[in-house]
């Protein structure tokens, strides 16, 4: 076998050339602005995720992912099948995406040009976090298609935020125990999967929707009969400051004196038995003071 030393040198250099161009042609089509690392995204929040083409082609539509794991995947679908919109080099695109109940300090997202032939990816160059907003405890609604609420019961501070973010379609969130709404929350009709709804535990709502202990039951309608239900208990640090001022003092001994007597759900009713007694007013003087 003999081969010609030119003809060797001249195929190397075309397959360098050839190796040369389609990398920079991959990474070049299309660039991720955002996110593109470093970001701090709530859950529950909307963020605008934004891209642009550097080299146009032959564009079908645009597909969108995340992924919790590294910058190669393996991704999580966000969007599919986007409309193509304007094709030409420098335009920009968008896609405001609710952000998922998926908190983690190391998320990506990937965009794909995806054109008749070949199609193009860009990636976030650095991860960016997923976190709940301050005070905010989440309730996962249908996790995985579950019939659930994960947790079902859950512990607050007065003042905490619940968000109850939809995982799956079809749920609602109701106050009451399950097919007797009282009114405190409802999320409406049920929704699907990426819905959000946050309610604020704070003194106004437990005082506009009183209820023994501050334990508030809800239920989804579709599956209340399968045992879709939850509560939430507000743990309040101090019960006998029942004006909020962070004193348990005359005022509140004032208070309650004035509910004496049977008051089922009433604020003064500290351990929640209907009546407020002696036994409410013992606890209001056994933590007199700052509180
Ligand atoms: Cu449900």
């Amino acid at each position: 076998m003999h081969v010609l030393p030119g003809i060797r040198i001249r195929s190397l250099l075309v397959a360098a050339v050839v190796l040369a161009f389609s990398a920079t042609a991959a990474r070049a089509h299309v660039v991720l602005d955002d996110p593109n690392g470093g970001e701090v995204l709530e859950v529950g929040s909307v963020f605008t995720i934004t891209w642009h083409i550097v080299i146009a082609h032959n564009l079908q539509n645009w597909d969108l992912w995340y992924s919790t794991t590294g910058s190669t995947g393996p991704w999580t679908t966000l969007v599919m099948n986007l409309p193509a919109g304007s094709g030409q080099v420098g335009s920009v695109h968008t896609y405001d995406w609710t952000i998922p109940a998926v908190v983690d300090d190391s998320v990506w997202v990937r965009v794909r040009m995806d054109n008749y032939a070949t199609d193009y990816y860009d990636v976030s160059n650095a991860p960016f976090s997923i976190t709940l907003p301050p005070n905010t405890k989440m309730v996962i609604v249908g996790p995985g298609f579950a019939p659930v609420f994960q947790p079902d019961l859950l512990e607050i501070d007065l003042d905490d935020t619940v968000l109850w973010f939809w995982d799956s379609g079809g749920h609602n969130v109701v106050s009451g125990p399950p097919f007797m709404p009282d009114g405190a929350f409802d999320s409406g009709a049920t929704a699907p999967a990426g819905t959000v709804f946050e309610v604020v535990f704070d003194q106004a709502f437990l005082d506009a929707n009183p209820q023994p202990d501050d334990v508030y039951d809800y239920y989804c309608e579709p599956h209340a009969a399968f045992g879709m239900v939850g509560t939430i208990n507000v743990v309040l640090p101090c019960p006998a400051d029942l004006s909020g001022d962070g004193e348990v003092g005359a005022f509140d001994l004032a208070l309650l004196l004035g509910s004496w007597g049977p008051c089922p759900g009433c604020a003064a009713d500290s351990d929640g038995d209907g009546d407020v007694d002696a036994f409410d007013l013992a606890q209001l003087l056994g933590s007199w003071g700052p509180c």
